[in-house]
């Protein structure tokens, strides 16, 4: 416990909020219980070409999530990394939300993404959802960033930018809570599916978006930097990005 709070204090402040708030919306809306992490995966430390990587896992399960997944990683002295993403239980017709927060100690951050990604068969947001954030007010960041090939899994309302000075950090941060808010309400009055198809499609759409997120070479390259090849793949099929089957 001592090592977990200690990694989050030392971290990039942005980062750090994040955390505390993705943690208080939840706390606030669900009812959570313990999650186990996969064997050894909760704490780890590696140093296979030189640079430490440090990894801390919090992850809770409710009624309509499967898994809650934050993550907090510290790469040697610079990098600060934030991942979070909420895995909807099957039985629930609902989006994934997804977060990355990637950034140095002190400086700046150069990659700030988030989104409610739709897992239907058309890869489309449920109409609430839809109706929910377009209510949002616009944002406008001075250095919106392009998404990767692979990204055809975001939404419309994705959020991919570097945020520049205290302001447009805070509205990426209030971006983030209203999301996960919205999340959080709908997720708690959304009705299990009755059918086994419907559960399927889910599946379907939730195997789709692992796959996809499975594709980034930018955090594949940074896992294996300091654990090697085989175990950054478990690492990201496993804990990162582990489709239900
Ligand atoms: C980008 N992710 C990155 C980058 C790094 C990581 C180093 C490049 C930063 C930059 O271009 O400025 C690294 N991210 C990690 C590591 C972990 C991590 C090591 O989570 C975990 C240990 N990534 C996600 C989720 C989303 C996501 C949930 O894990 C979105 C919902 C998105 N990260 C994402 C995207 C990029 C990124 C879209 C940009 C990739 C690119 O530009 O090619």
């Amino acid at each position: 416990m001592f090592m977990q709070t200690s990694l989050r204090t030392r971290q990039n402040p942005l980062i750090r909020q994040l955390a505390d708030c993705i943690e208080e919306v939840w706390h606030n809306h669900l009812e959570l219980s313990p999650f186990s992490v996969p064997e050894g995966l909760g704490y780890v430390e590696g140093a296979l070409e030189g640079e430490k990587l440090v990894i801390e896992n919090h992850c809770y399960q409710t009624p309509q999530f499967r898994k809650l997944h934050l993550e907090l990683a510290q790469v040697g002295t610079g990098l600060d990394i934030l991942h979070c993403v909420m895995f909807p239980n099957p039985e629930y017709a609902l989006p994934i939300f997804g977060a990355d927060l990637v950034g140095g100690r002190g400086g700046a951050i150069s990659a700030a993404v988030a989104d409610l990604s739709p897992v239907n068969a058309d890869r489309s947001l449920p109409e609430h959802y839809h109706q929910a954030l377009l209510a949002l007010p616009d944002l406008q960041f001075s250095q919106p960033r392009a998404l990767p090939e692979w990204a055809d899994i975001f939404s419309e309302f994705c959020i991919f930018v570097r945020p520049i000075g205290s302001q447009e950090e805070e509205a990426f941060l209030l971006r983030v809570r209203e999301f996960v808010s919205i999340h959080c309400q709908m997720a708690c009055i959304e009705a299990p599916l009755t059918s086994d198809l419907a559960v399927a499609q889910v599946i379907a759409g939730q195997q789709y978006y692992c796959t996809k997120q499975q594709q980034n070479d930018k955090t594949r390259r940074v896992l294996e930097k300091s654990f090697g090849t085989e175990w950054a793949d478990r690492y990201m099929t496993t804990m990162l990005f582990d489709a239900v089957t």
